[in-house]
C-alpha cells in the first residue's frame, strides 16, 4: 500500500468542487486516510513549492496557493501515487483528458484543480507539511 497526498486548490474550493473531486478518488478506490480544510501558510507554501523556487510562476503558486482555504487529504492505495496522478491529469489544460480531474474541471495552468504528489518519497514529505504522524496512522 502507498501514501500520497492530493491538495484541492483555491480556486477550486471557492467553485465548489470539492464533493466532486472527492467522488473521483472514492470511484477509483482510493481510500482517505485524512483529510483537512485549511488556509496554507507562507511556510507550507514555502516548503511545499521547494522545487520550483527560482522558476518564473513560483510567486505565482505560493499566491495562488496562499489565496483561500484549501482541502488537504492523505490517501492511501495499491500504487495510489500513481493511480492519483493519472486521474489528476496532465499539468497542461491542453492536454488533460476527458474523465480526469482536470480535463474536466480546469482550462487553466495555473488554476489546475489539484496538487497531486509526483513520487512515493515526495508523498511522504508533503504530507509531513500538512499532517502529524498520527493522522495519518
Ligand atoms: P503537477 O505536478 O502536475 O502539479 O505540475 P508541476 O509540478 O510541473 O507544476 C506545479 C505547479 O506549477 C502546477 F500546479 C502549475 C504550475 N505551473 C505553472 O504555473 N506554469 C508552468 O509553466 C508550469 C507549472
Amino acid at each position: 500500500m502507498e501514501k500520497t497526498f492530493l491538495m484541492i486548490k483555491p480556486n477550486a474550493v471557492k467553485r465548489h468542487l470539492i464533493g466532486k473531486v472527492i467522488t473521483k478518488i472514492e470511484e477509483k478506490g482510493i481510500n482517505i486516510i485524512s483529510i483537512k480544510y485549511l488556509n496554507v501558510s507562507n511556510e507550507q507554501a514555502e516548503n511545499h513549492y521547494d522545487v520550483h523556487q527560482g522558476k518564473s510562476f513560483y510567486n505565482s503558486l505560493i499566491e495562488n496557493i496562499t489565496s483561500g482555504p484549501v482541502v488537504a487529504i492523505a490517501l492511501r492505495g495499491n500504487d495510489a501515487v500513481a493511480i492519483i496522478r493519472t486521474l489528476a491529469g496532465s499539468t497542461d489544460p491542453t492536454k488533460a483528458n476527458p474523465g480526469t480531474i482536470r480535463g474536466d474541471y480546469s482550462n487553466d495552468i495555473l488554476n489546475n484543480i489539484v496538487h497531486t504528489s509526483d513520487s512515493v518519497e515526495r508523498a511522504l514529505y508533503e504530507l509531513s507539511i500538512y499532517f502529524s504522524e498520527a493522522e495519518l496512522a
